[in-house]
């Protein structure tokens, strides 16, 4: 998988990019990140790549002539790679969506600054619009990273054995279990009895049951599109039943 990320601030993705799952990522050259400064193709003697918005307003509006000659010379490099923007009017990242970003052979990222960008490098470009949810960041390279994050877990090998995406929460649509590990007791906490048994088929059911109760009592409106079976429906109905509340 590669990934062109086009932004102003190519120092911020120094840190994420460099440690653990997506550095592993790069070393195995399962995913190529190249960044791109959208200011090395201003042309003007001041580099600029922001202008005041027509009609007047607050703020600066990115320029559409250093973008669009940013996107034409990485297009030019990955054909077939999805030109993609993340902006506050993109449709939110969720795991469907990176698992369908995951499909395509590359993903050319535009981080907006500023106020935002000028719309016809949206009309000329963009295929897809990506927002991570409904506050407000600085700009999408955050967003970027988030991404770039969500898609590498979903390529092929990129992930080590121990961290099995298969197990993910969210792949199966609902939430994580509680998880635990040593010391047994702490502060007076004691871990689940039922964890330190050694029955596993009993501990698979008992994780099961608290992924559905979390689900329910914090996150309802994942269990419509869950993948349930019969027995974890009936374990629904008598949580229903207990009315639970009290327990996380
Ligand atoms: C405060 C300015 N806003 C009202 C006039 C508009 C605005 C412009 C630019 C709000 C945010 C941004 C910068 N944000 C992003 O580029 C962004 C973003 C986000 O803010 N929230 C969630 N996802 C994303 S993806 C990109």
């Amino acid at each position: 998988m590669k990934f062109d990320i086009l932004t102003l601030f190519p120092g911020m993705f120094s840190g994420p990019f460099d440690e653990s799952i997506i550095r592993r990522a790069r070393e195995k050259q399962l995913i190529d990140i190249r960044l791109h400064n959208i200011r090395d193709y201003a042309t003007d003697r001041h580099q600029t790549a922001d202008d005041a918005p027509y009609g007047g307003g607050a703020g600066m509006v990115m320029k559409v002539e250093p973008l669009a000659a940013c996107i034409e010379v990485v297009k030019a490099h990955n054909p077939s790679s999805t030109v993609v923007m993340t902006s506050p009017q993109g449709r939110r990242l969720t795991h469907k969506v990176a698992a369908e970003l995951a499909l395509r052979p590359g993903l050319i990222i535009v981080c907006g600054r500023y106020e935002g960008i000028d719309e016809r490098v949206r009309q000329l470009y963009v295929e897809d619009d990506i927002s991570l949810g409904d506050y407000v960041l600085s700009g999408g390279e955050i967003a970027a990273m988030a991404l770039v994050d969500s898609v590498t877990r979903l390529v092929p090998g990129a992930l080590g054995s121990s961290e099995s995406a298969g197990a993910d929460s969210f792949c199966d649509g609902l939430l994580e279990y509680p998880q635990y590990t040593r010391p047994p007791e702490f502060r007076g906490l004691k871990v689940p009895e039922v964890l330190l048994s050694g029955n596993h088929e009993a501990i698979r059911k008992w994780r099961r049951s608290q992924s559905l109760r979390r689900t329910r009592l914090l996150r309802p409106d994942l269990l419509a599109d869950a993948e349930l079976t019969e027995k974890d429906r009936k374990l629904l109905t008598e949580l229903e039943r207990e009315g639970d509340g009290h327990d996380r």
